[in-house]
């Protein structure tokens, strides 16, 4: 029985009223791209259950705190609630400092990546016996900003969210509790809220065709050194939805606003045991739509095979993207990648013969590397002729095995030092406050980029001239060009008054602004 049964005894919800927030993410080359699909499917749920909800995107609005004004002195809401990742967080911080001010007594709540990655280690803490320790700091920090802490799923908790007596901090990220969706559950929720947002103001394209993105199935059960999650079961634990209803949602997003091309954010598309049903699924949606799709989505490499490139290529595929992050042997085991350099060779060979183009999703900044590792970086891009790349620099977020393992480095305060259990290489991470740092690894490449991690063979300032100089060879040498495609937009102050949900729902009242 799915634990949305649940949802029956509810009281009447039909007389409230929340409001939800996205907020920006100036750290982004282009914040209007791909919408935050998890805060959706929260607001979906409410919806179902008849509770008047209103999204204030914030996603590239550059005065966003004058947007946030006058939608708070106009919205009359019972709670209400932001989704961050970390890097997020700096604004989301702004953001709450702003509601506090103009509405102290508003229930203000913070979900999403950032406060689930942020609880899973500080149950690694506890269970250790470590008192006070980083993940203890930085939960009293959000704890001191925000009313309500939810971490993990929210389509099920979010409804205590109403209760006079909801605790401080609501756990959905126990997959043995009473909010962490099962398949059944996740089978049963409403798809994501899209029309609470200007979904039209997001602009992506597949090979020209019109494209949004989706998820099909959540979760990645491996465990690379860098990726959040590794320890949080909604991040980890696979839970899957029927491909009839993956269809549904994608005939949805065809008939409601025309999309031909869909980006599927699953980690990865692959781990799925009947995504070969899927594809074929999907193949058949297009001959009965006579119409074509594109799609674009991750494999992972050693899970790639022919049958699912010929699939792939006849569902629409004419890209998929990999996170092969290194080239050498050694950077792929301290990552614990599982997959091989050869397995990563076998992918880019297997997909060419199949007529898919690769996106090669390569990072540099993990333990033990050093200026060889990164040049083949540089090498086996060439080699390979991956049609397009992406190489970032690392970051150790709270909720990375690379964070969540690392301890105090004896020499210098301030460092964290984590050293792979095999080959004992090490990376030593700074210290940062994520509620003032937006920590990230993907700024303006164009002399952007600052990294936060160092190794015993690197300093920072040079794993991103390193990271600089395989950018540039590998575009120049492949003939890659770089699309910023920057597009930011102004909040538009004086149409917005009196009428704050409506701003954010239709592009007219948005001004878009400064091409850069
Ligand atoms: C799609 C995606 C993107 C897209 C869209 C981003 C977006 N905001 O959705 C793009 C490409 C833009 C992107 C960029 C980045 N991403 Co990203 N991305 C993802 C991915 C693959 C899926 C996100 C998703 O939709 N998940 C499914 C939904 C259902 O889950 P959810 O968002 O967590 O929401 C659920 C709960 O958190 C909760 N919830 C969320 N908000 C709220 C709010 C309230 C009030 C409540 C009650 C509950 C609640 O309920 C939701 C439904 O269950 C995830 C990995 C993953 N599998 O989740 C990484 C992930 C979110 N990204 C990550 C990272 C690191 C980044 C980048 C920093 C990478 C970069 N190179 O720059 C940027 C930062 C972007 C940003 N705006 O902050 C990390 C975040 C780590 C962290 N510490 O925050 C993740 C977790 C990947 C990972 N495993 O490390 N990303």
């Amino acid at each position: 029985m799915n634990k949305l049964v649940q949802f029956e005894k509810l009281p009447d919800l039909s007389n409230k009223k929340v409001g939800l927030v996205i907020p920006p993410s100036p750290f982004l080359l282009d914040e209007r791209v791909f919408v935050s699909l998890g805060i959706l499917k929260v607001a979906a749920s409410l919806e179902a259950q008849k509770v008047d909800v209103g999204v204030l995107d914030l996603s590239g609005v550059s005065n966003y705190l004058e947007a946030l004004k006058t939608y708070l002195y106009n919205a009359n809401i019972d709670w209400i609630g932001i989704t961050t990742t970390t890097p997020q967080l700096p604004a989301a911080v702004k953001i709450a400092k702003i509601i506090r001010d103009l509405a102290p007594n508003l229930r203000l709540v913070l979900g999403g990546p950032h406060v689930t990655l942020t609880y899973s280690v500080l149950k690694i803490e506890e269970s250790l016996g470590v008192k006070n320790g980083r993940a203890k700091k930085a939960a009293n920090l959000l704890e001191s900003y925000f009313d309500i802490l939810v971490s993990g799923d929210g389509e099920i908790v979010v409804f205590e969210l109403f209760k006079e007596n909801c605790p401080k901090v609501l756990d959905a990220d126990n997959h043995k509790g009473a909010y962490f969706m099962s398949d059944e559950d996740y089978e049963a929720t409403p798809m994501p809220a899209r029309h609470l947002v200007d979904l039209p103001s997001y602009k992506y394209s597949i090979e020209s065709f019109n494209a949004t993105s989706l998820i099909a199935q959540l979760g990645c059960p491996f465990h690379c050194g860098f990726c959040g999650g590794r320890n949080s079961k909604s991040l980890r634990l696979i839970r899957k939805r029927s491909e009839d209803s993956i269809i549904r949602e994608i005939r949805f997003l065809y008939e409601t606003y025309g999309y031909t091309g869909f980006m599927f954010y699953d980690d990865e598309l692959n781990v799925s045991k009947t995504f070969v049903k899927l594809l074929n699924d999907l193949h058949d949606l297009q001959v009965e739509l006579k119409t074509e799709f594109r799609l674009r989505g991750f494999i992972k490499a050693e899970l790639f095979n022919e049958e699912q490139a010929e699939a792939m290529y006849r569902a629409g595929f004419r890209w998929i993207l990999s996170g092969f992050e290194a080239a050498n042997e050694r950077i792929l085991q301290n990552i614990d990648k599982m997959a091989t350099l050869d397995d990563n060779t076998r992918v880019v060979e297997l997909a060419h013969k199949h007529k898919l183009k690769v996106k090669a999703l390569m990072s540099v900044g993990h333990p033990g590397e050093t200026r060889e590792s990164i040049l083949n970086i540089k090498d086996w891009l060439i080699k390979m002729q991956v049609d397009d790349f992406d190489c970032t620099v690392i970051t150790t977020y709270p909720g990375t095995p690379y964070y969540d393992l690392a301890v105090p480095n004896e020499h210098e305060s301030g460092v964290w030092t984590y050293t792979h259990k095999k080959t004992g290489d090490r990376l030593h991470a700074y210290e940062l406050d994520h509620t003032e740092t937006a920590d990230y690894y993907k700024g303006d490449p164009d002399g952007g980029y600052t990294a936060y991690v160092f190794t015993d063979h690197l300093t920072a300032k040079e794993i991103v001239a390193l990271r600089n100089f395989v950018e540039s060879e590998v575009r120049e040498k492949l003939n890659i060009p770089f699309n910023p495609g920057n597009v930011s937009i102004r909040y538009e102050h004086s149409m917005g008054q009196g009428l704050p949900d409506l701003i954010y729902r239709e592009s007219c009242s948005v001004e878009s602004n400064a091409q850069i």
